[in-house]
């Protein structure tokens, strides 16, 4: 992505996760010093790298995230449906704690990985943009709206441009029919990333996450000004995930039905 370090020192939290250990190497040579953080083991430092594990429910903790650093890649938090309680301090307070850290903190510009999960109760035969109002199909993708609200007012009252990754399924190939819409590659999220952070005007933006795929349930004509232009695309593996699905799927089936997919139909609701 680049060949010389473009930022003094960045900060990538949720770096133990699943697209956090592989963001992390492709992002330091991105910056003189990546910061990366997480609640589960971090492993060793790579030259360049400062860990730092924070929970997000503790401010004083991601106050210290956040000083000194010009960018946050935010992907800490919960990433898909669980109880209410966790959701809250992770998802809720653990981003309010963010934001008034970067505040404090003089930081100008976060990514912060939302999900398809805010909009998840769209049917696959709609085609939504950035415009189309929040449905979410779960308590995580009510958490991240919160998110992306929260950012939204960040950046009119305090200027701290954000854009939002409503991120697909990052898989390394598409596991499943709805992945012919949903998937993002590596390589993709990577210059999602990197052209999110580099953008001279990001605003406050709302990008959905997918590669270069031929069904398409998400128009990003909103979020041109980000340049983001995917490589990749799920239409090679088409005939392998057909092969191994049912010809016609039940349409009225919900998982089959919504944009979500099994997501609406997770959850903690009992009783
Ligand atoms: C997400 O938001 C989840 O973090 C991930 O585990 C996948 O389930 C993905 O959405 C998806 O929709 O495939």
């Amino acid at each position: 992505m680049t060949s010389s370090p473009r930022f003094d020192r960045l900060l990538l939290t949720g770096a133990a996760g699943g697209i956090g250990r592989q963001l992390r190497p492709r992002m330091r040579s991105w910056c003189h010093a990546l910061r990366v953080s997480d609640i589960a083991g971090l492993g060793d430092a790579a030259p360049g790298e400062e860990l730092q594990p924070a929970r997000l429910e503790d401010a004083a903790a991601v106050q210290a995230l956040c000083a000194g650093v010009q960018a946050v890649v935010h992907l800490g938090g919960i990433s898909v449906e669980a109880a209410w309680q966790p959701i809250l301090e992770a998802n809720i307070v653990g981003v309010y704690h963010l934001y008034e850290a970067a505040r404090r903190h003089g930081v100008r510009r976060i990514v912060f990985a939302s999900s398809n999960h805010v909009t998840g109760f769209y049917r696959q035969d709609e085609t939504i943009d950035a415009l189309a109002p929040p449905r979410p199909d779960t308590l995580y993708g009510v958490s991240k709206a919160f998110g992306e609200t929260l950012s939204r007012m960040y950046f009119d009252r305090h200027g701290i441009q954000t854009v939002c990754l409503r991120i697909g399924s990052v898989t390394p190939k598409p596991e499943n029919r709805r992945m012919l819409a949903t998937w993002l590659s590596i390589d993709d999220l990577e210059r999602l990333v990197w052209a999110s952070l580099t953008t001279p005007v990001a605003g406050h933006s709302i990008v959905f996450g997918c590669s270069d795929n031929t069904v398409r349930w998400w128009d990003n004509r909103h979020a041109a000004h980000i340049g983001f232009r995917p490589q990749d695309s799920s239409e090679p593996f088409r005939a392998e995930l057909e092969a191994a699905e049912p010809a016609w799927l039940d349409a009225a089936d919900p998982v089959v039905r919504y944009q979500g997919g099994r997501f609406v139909e997770l959850g903690p609701f009992e009783g």
